[in-house]
């Protein structure tokens, strides 16, 4: 829709976030420049001490964010808080935990769920666990960035933040990259739980629907296996320019 609607001649861009360790890199990222990129954190607000869930380790922000693009904009975001659908203008909040995102976004994190050997176990090391000190690349991202009061840090609403679509295009090239070590078998090795975290409930097949709503048409678990497939053998049609090796 980019290209075909708004005339957009790029790629989807991803965010290589083993680049930004250690902690002491992560705010001076290239990502989140002024200028060129994504703007960066807002100022320190403390958290609700009566709220159900602990602060995230090593926050540093809160408030909206004041350098960037999407700074000064009161109504950037129009939904929340939460899975509240009632127009709610607020702004972009961040919350950085540079100790957060150095310690699941790192090379390390990233080599530990490239060496898992099928995908249920690379899936579950994506993910993490339900504590934030068991977490994965998947929950680095949203709580490094997002913290406890940014929108990456919050399931329903952290689409919102624009770092969220380059964050999920590099789990997306983490998978492939994983694919691409054992390619013939990893094409069509699926499992996993069907609701989040379900892992005593149903699993995941080939066969699977998937759907995104009103965004577009049903495809199948089998039909998004291979991004590279085009038309008939497949929906996605693209490939990266650089994948992770195993180190
Ligand atoms: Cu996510």
């Amino acid at each position: 829709m980019l290209r075909n609607e708004c005339g957009y001649k790029g790629a989807q861009p991803y965010w290589d976030w083993t680049l930004d360790t250690p902690a002491s890199n992560f705010a001076n990222s290239p990502v989140f420049d002024a200028l060129t990129g994504f703007g960066g954190n807002g100022p320190f607000l403390p958290t609700d001490p009566n709220s159900f869930f602990p602060p995230v380790p090593g926050r540093t922000g809160g408030g909206c964010v004041e350098t960037g693009p999407f700074a000064g904009i009161p109504d950037l975001v129009h939904l929340g808080p939460s899975a509240s659908v009632t127009y709610d203008p607020q702004c972009l909040k961040r919350d950085f935990s540079p100790y957060f995102a150095a310690r699941y976004l790192g090379m390390n994190q990233t080599q530990l769920t490239l060496s898992q050997p099928d995908f249920g176990w690379f899936a579950r090391i994506v993910e993490g666990g339900p504590d934030y000190e068991l977490s994965g690349v998947h929950g680095g991202g949203h709580y490094g960035v997002g913290g406890s009061l940014g929108q990456m840090g919050n399931l329903y609403l952290s689409p919102v933040d624009p770092i969220f679509w380059l964050h999920h295009a590099n789990l997306d090239r983490v998978w492939w990259s994983w694919q691409k070590l054992n390619l013939s078998v990893r094409l069509t090795d699926i499992s996993g739980p069907v609701q989040m975290m379900d892992y005593a409930g149903p699993n995941v097949t080939l066969a699977y629907p998937l759907s995104v709503g009103v965004s577009g048409a049903d495809v199948t678990v089998e039909e998004v296996m291979n991004v590279k497939a085009c038309g008939a053998g497949g929906v996605l049609c693209y490939d990266y320019d650089k994948v992770y090796r195993l180190l």
